[in-house]
């Protein structure tokens, strides 16, 4: 196994943002219960938990921060982000242009000196009886350089998928 990666790459801070009720919490439970995690703190409302991705090339450690309310995603410094909705949500799935704003205007700032902040969208829960936001229906990240993915923490569909296709992005 290669861990070369592991030793030269630096944690990678990872905001994960989007509606209440969309899954982050299970989300990164889930993470906590399958990777090695070194802390998860809960601080003014945003959630931290340090963890270490297992990919079949490399390893890389990451520190996730949930942020569920638009305006106290300034108080986290990130280099990548999840857009997380709901496919058992319309309205969640309506206000991820919201999120995704946000997220440009405060990591593609001045300060950031011209970052392109890597982004992936997922539409989390499709494992349930219940999804009425389909695959056709969702097109934001269409004329983005974004990808999509359906997944269900739940059932742990795709979940590594969204790691795998940032690490790519932050490699790029
Ligand atoms: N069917 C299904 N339900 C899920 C899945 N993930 C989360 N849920 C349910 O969604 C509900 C909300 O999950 P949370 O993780 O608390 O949502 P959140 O995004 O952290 O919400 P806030 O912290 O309030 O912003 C819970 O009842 C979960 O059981 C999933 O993959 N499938
Ligand atoms: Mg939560």
């Amino acid at each position: 196994m290669n861990h070369s990666l592991e030793m030269n790459t630096s944690t990678i801070h990872l905001i994960l943002v989007g509606d209440k009720g969309v899954g982050k919490t299970c989300f990164t439970e889930n993470l906590r219960s399958s990777r090695i995690i070194q802390n998860h703190e809960s601080k003014m409302g945003i959630i931290t938990t340090s963890f270490l991705f297992y990919g079949e090339k490399y390893h890389v450690p990451f520190k996730i921060h949930e942020v569920g309310n638009i305006e106290l995603i300034d108080m986290v410094r990130a280099t990548c982000c999840i857009i997380m909705f709901s496919t058992t949500d319309k309205q969640s799935y309506d206000n991820i242009g919201d999120w995704y704003e946000k997220i440009k205007e405060v990591y593609e700032s001045d300060e950031y000196k011209g970052y392109k902040i890597p982004i992936v969208i997922c539409g989390n829960k499709v494992d349930s009886e219940n999804r009425i936001v389909n695959l056709k229906q969702i097109n934001f990240h269409r004329d983005k350089d974004i990808e999509y993915y359906d997944i269900s923490r739940k059932s742990i569909y795709n979940i590594d998928k969204l790691f795998i296709s940032l690490i790519s992005k932050m490699l790029e």
